[in-house]
């Protein structure tokens, strides 16, 4: 088992040893792992080209890491904890046995299937366990699984398939979220009828609706895994081969592809989770994260896999059928650790105590954030409320590019501070620059965020297209990794972040690329062009304001014009990127090169509708004015 730190002298003397010995370090945790075959190198880095190596030439696979390593003395123990849905479905445990059996069942019908190693599978699917078997199989064999939110459109689903090539997906028949189900299974068919690659379909019986199974081409998940047994070996995969592929969004273009390797990103996940959340044996950890996100990924699944932890799985949403239902789960299965996003927080801040004060909670010991700066009052009503002011928030700052937490609190070993990411992890070298680029010493700084040193679980490269990699992450600043967001060190040294300096807004936790976002919009006939913003929403964080220009405002008014935009929207990307607010105008502020400038577009969405700042270089000034005039009717 990874080391666990459990005194705050103990993080700054390993802290240190990070520091000054960063190889010698990593290679320590990386020895209490299974390796096939040790490593000949522990690190191989330059940030210009850039290459990152960890571990060069060692030979091990991840499942073996999660399963043989443990299966002496953990066979019987709970894995995963499923709750359903519908509280009154029945929840399912299952042991690291009866995962590790299905895991190579699975396997071996992704083998039967034609599968080899390299090969992209992807998944679209709702959160069940067969989603962590699916993923763990992949894993098992050497495949590259690439999972796909289930709340992305069938389009978006299509060009994530298409991009990684991927030949198989794995899906379901449908998904249940609240009172809704959603038609996973149709969205699928329109995905592969729009990108040739998928040879096959495996769909899993959720929800029991009746869907169109296409021959030869779409098979049932129960009738694949009638015809396999359940042993085989595994793949005995490099320590650099790819894991899996996540797309997320950046500030242009379409979503980038982010890949993470298989030992490093191992073994960063699993120090990680085991620190920051001091997971001791025999505690429940509850991440409520989907899997279809970064966070999901490791520290649903991987992080405390890889820890023996047992890991609580939950399909529905946290307001259904009440407001009540996170806090109904800790208490039913004696959660100790629970992992959320601060949107999550504030939406159930908002619906009042009633939904807390019947709950016990007293089996909590540590409470997690994610996603998005949290605010103050969010923090304290968590703190008081939730944590019953006894159990420590970690503030947990990472990204999909990192694999891992980067910056945050140990649990109750390093002093916590409302709002405040706090310290650097073991091996991570936080770094402030200007935005001339040149490094910010002392404290009480404020710039942008960069490390300045490689840790092992950080992305690889965009899957086909290196020089992206490059240019979105090593360019700005010559040999530091840039992270697009803004941060404060304080006069003691804590780190807080500010949020986003790109075009990425973070709505709900929800990472999206405004121009993704417009170029969803545009594809709307009656649009012309438009700009989308992020402006401050109580509730979610951020929320989308978009300035829309039609080609002909006759059709339909500007209500039905309105409505349309949102429906593009939902069909592009999904409901969850569907704007707040959509203001027809006539015109964007361009300045004279045609550059539309966003941050008049940003100060109307807050609501300042006057003091605009240097307006000299605008084309056409009485734009502004126009703006403001109509952002005044719908605020
Ligand atoms: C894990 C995840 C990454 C972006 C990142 C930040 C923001 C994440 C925090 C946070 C303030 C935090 N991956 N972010 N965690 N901001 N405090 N604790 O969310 O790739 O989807 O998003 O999220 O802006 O760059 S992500």
């Amino acid at each position: 088992m990874v080391p666990k730190i459990s005194t705050l002298s103990g993080y700054i003397f390993e802290y240190q040893k990070s520091f000054a010995n960063p190889t010698g370090f990593w290679a320590n945790i990386a020895d209490t792992f299974f390796w096939r075959k040790k490593y000949d190198q522990v690190l191989e880095w330059d940030f210009k080209k850039p290459e990152i190596k960890w571990f060069a030439n060692g030979k091990l696979n991840i499942t073996e890491n999660i399963f043989e390593r443990h299966m002496f003395h953990r066979g019987d123990q709970t894995a995963i904890i499923w709750e359903p849905n519908d509280p009154k479905e029945q929840f399912v445990k299952l042991t690291y046995n009866e995962l590790f059996s299905k895991v190579k069942q699975f396997s071996n019908v992704l083998l039967k299937q034609g599968v080899q190693k390299g090969d992209r599978i992807a998944i679209y699917m709702p959160m069940v366990p067969e989603l962590v078997i699916a993923m763990l199989a992949c894993a098992r064999i050497g495949a590259i699984h690439s999972i796909v939110f289930a709340g992305f459109s069938s389009q978006s689903l299509g060009d994530r398939i298409a991009d990684a090539g991927a030949k198989i997906l794995i899906t379901a028949d449908g998904g249940f979220r609240g009172t809704k189900t959603t038609p996973i299974k149709q969205i699928s068919d329109e995905a592969m009828d729009q990108c040739q690659c998928v040879e096959k379909a495996i769909v899993l019986k959720r929800t029991g609706d009746d869907i169109p199974m296409k021959a030869g081409r779409d098979y049932w998940w129960h009738e694949l895994m009638q015809e396999v047994n359940d042993t085989n070996e595994a793949e005995i995969m490099d320590a650099e081969d790819p894991l899996f592929i996540l797309y997320t969004s950046g500030s242009t273009g379409k979503p980038k592809g982010l890949v993470h390797t298989t030992a490093g990103y191992m073994i960063y996940t699993a120090y990680t989770f085991r620190n920051v959340f001091q997971y001791g044996d025999g505690d429940t950890y509850f991440c409520s994260a989907d899997i279809g996100w970064i966070t999901g990924h490791s520290y649903l699944v991987y992080g405390p896999l890889l820890s023996g932890a047992t890991t609580l799985m939950f399909e529905g949403i946290p307001t259904w059928p009440d407001a009540g239902r996170f806090w109904e789960i800790v208490d039913k299965y004696k959660v100790n650790q629970f992992y959320t996003a601060p949107t999550a927080i504030r939406s159930l801040m908002a619906l009042g105590m009633e939904w807390v004060e019947n709950k016990n909670l007293a089996s909590l010991k540590v409470l997690g954030t994610v996603g998005e700066p949290i605010n103050e009052e969010a923090w304290h009503w968590y703190h008081d409320h939730i944590g019953k002011n006894r159990c420590p928030i970690v503030d947990t700052w990472w990204q999909t590019e990192t694999g891992g937490i980067m910056i945050s609190p140990l649990a109750g070993i390093i002093p916590t501070k409302p709002s405040y990411a706090t310290l650097p992890f073991m091996g991570i070298q936080p770094l402030i620059v200007d935005p001339e680029g040149k490094e910010m010493h002392g404290n009480s700084v404020e710039g942008n965020l960069c490390i300045k040193f490689p840790w092992p679980g950080m992305a690889r490269t965009i899957w086909g297209d290196h020089e992206r990699f490059r240019q979105t992450y090593f360019s700005t600043y010559p040999d530091l990794y840039f992270t697009g967001d803004g941060v404060k060190r304080d006069e003691d040294g804590y780190y807080r972040i500010l949020g986003r300096v790109d075009d990425v807004i973070n709505v709900s936790g929800h990472r999206m690329g405004t121009a993704e976002i417009e170029n969803a919009i545009n594809e709307h006939p009656l649009v012309n062009e438009s700009a989308v913003v992020g402006f401050p929403h109580p509730i979610k964080g951020q929320g989308i304001y978009a300035f829309v220009v039609c080609t002909d405002y006759s059709t339909g008014g500007e209500e039905g014009i309105r409505h349309s935009v949102l429906m593009t929207v939902n069909k592009i990307i999904g409901p969850f990127a569907r704007p707040d607010k959509v203001l027809i105008v006539k015109g964007l502020p361009k300045t004279r090169s045609g550059k539309i400038m966003r941050r008049i577009l940003r100060k109307i969405a807050e609501g300042q509708m006057d003091n605009f700042g240097d307006t000299t270089t605008l084309l056409d000034p009485e734009v502004v004015s126009e703006i403001v005039e109509g952002a005044k009717k719908i605020s």
